[in-house]
Order: C-alpha cells, then sequence, then structure tokens
C-alpha cells in the first residue's frame, strides 16, 4: 500500500506549485539589489543564498540626475555583459579614465566582478544634486519569469522618479556621496536591509565588495 500512497503525496504539491506558477505569471523577483553608491562606482549585490545564480540578460542598472544642465542628465548599462552572479556575490560598475568605449566586463578586485566605464561616467554630486538610480529587468528562465526592480533616491528633491518601490522620507535631502564617504544601504550581517525606503539608507564610510555594518 505505502509504494501507492508516496506518489501521491509527492505528486500534489507539484502540482499545486505548477498551477500557481501558471496563474501568477511564473514570476519570480530575484533580490539583485544597489546597495552603495560611491562617487565613480556603484555596487550591486544579489541578495540570495550562495547556490543560487542570476543570469543578467536584459537587465539594466539606470540613473538619472536634476542637476540642471547635466550632460548626459542619465544613463542605462545592459548588465548581461557581465554574465551571471552568484548569490552573496558583488558586482562594481567604476570609472576608469583609461577606459574607451563601451562599458565592458571586467573584475573590480581578482574576487569581486565588475563592469569598466568610462571617467565622468556617474554623475556629477558637486551641489547635491536629486538622483536615482537603480535595476531592472526580467528574462524567462523555462518556466518562471526571473524580474528584478530596487531603487534609491536621494539628493534635492524634486528627484527623479525612482526605478521601482520606494518611499521618500527625505532623509538624504543634504546626502551625496563624497571623498571616502558613500551613499549605502544597511545590512543586517550579509542581508542587505529593503523595507523600499530612504531611511533603509545612511552616509557611511565606503566598502566596496563587502556589506556596511
Ligand atoms: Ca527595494
Ligand atoms: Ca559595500
Amino acid at each position: 500500500m505505502r509504494w501507492i500512497i508516496a506518489p501521491r503525496v509527492v505528486l500534489a504539491p507539484t502540482v499545486v506549485l505548477l498551477v500557481s506558477l501558471a496563474a501568477t505569471g511564473c514570476g519570480v523577483h530575484r533580490k539583485l539589489k544597489i546597495t552603495e553608491v560611491q562617487p565613480n562606482q556603484v555596487e550591486l549585490y544579489l541578495d540570495e543564498p550562495s547556490d543560487h545564480r542570476l543570469n543578467l540578460t536584459n537587465m539594466r542598472y539606470k540613473w538619472a540626475t536634476n542637476l540642471s544642465g547635466a550632460n548626459p542628465a542619465g544613463g542605462e548599462i545592459d548588465l548581461s555583459i557581465a554574465g551571471e552572479l552568484r548569490g552573496g556575490q558583488f558586482l562594481i560598475i567604476f570609472e576608469d579614465g583609461n577606459h574607451t568605449g563601451a562599458p565592458a566586463a571586467r573584475n573590480f578586485q581578482p574576487s569581486i566582478p565588475g563592469i569598466v566605464v568610462q571617467g565622468g561616467y556617474f554623475p556629477s554630486y558637486g551641489s547635491t544634486p536629486g538622483i536615482a538610480m537603480g535595476v531592472s529587468g526580467k528574462h524567462r528562465r523555462g518556466w518562471v519569469e526571473d524580474k528584478v526592480s530596487d531603487t534609491v533616491t536621494f539628493g534635492a528633491p524634486p528627484r527623479p522618479p525612482a526605478y521601482g518601490a520606494f518611499t521618500q522620507d527625505n532623509t538624504l535631502n543634504s546626502a551625496k556621496p563624497s571623498g571616502s564617504n558613500s551613499i549605502s544601504r544597511a545590512f543586517n550581517g550579509t542581508a542587505a536591509v529593503d523595507d523600499d525606503r530612504e531611511s533603509d539608507w545612511s552616509v557611511r564610510p565606503q566598502s566596496p565588495g563587502a556589506p556596511s555594518n
């Protein structure tokens, strides 16, 4: 008898999972986060277990500034050039004055993947402009659709629109990346704090490729 009953016990949750995946459009929100904004580089982080992988196809990093006359006033990078990220891994997008042409995959440090961009790529923060940055995008992975959406805004309001869910509580109105300080998301151990609120963030010493605890 037992060998007849056991397959039903296993099958039922599988069927429920497949039906609910189909009903919800098979979307899985992947935890690719923007975690630190330094003067000339930005840190992203995949806040998932270390056996998870995220293919970055169709996922983009974006920024915009409200600085009057800024040229460019915004930018966008296709993250797929960096391939895939492992859970717990950081990805640094960094300026290099010797780099010319389009953004390209290049390790930030031997164990930290990165994307190199031209000098002056990131916004100018001289007058504490309003800034929006974030990641967004999606692609299919068999039955499921991997989606990412995360954002931060800081600086003088009115800021450019956020790239996803975000509540401005104006704690960063006069904050900007400067010298050795970054706009940094709080961490709880290795978990990035994400309540989609400005107060998840504060000005802290730089910690590229590491949590800001
Ligand atoms: Ca968020
Ligand atoms: Ca960091």
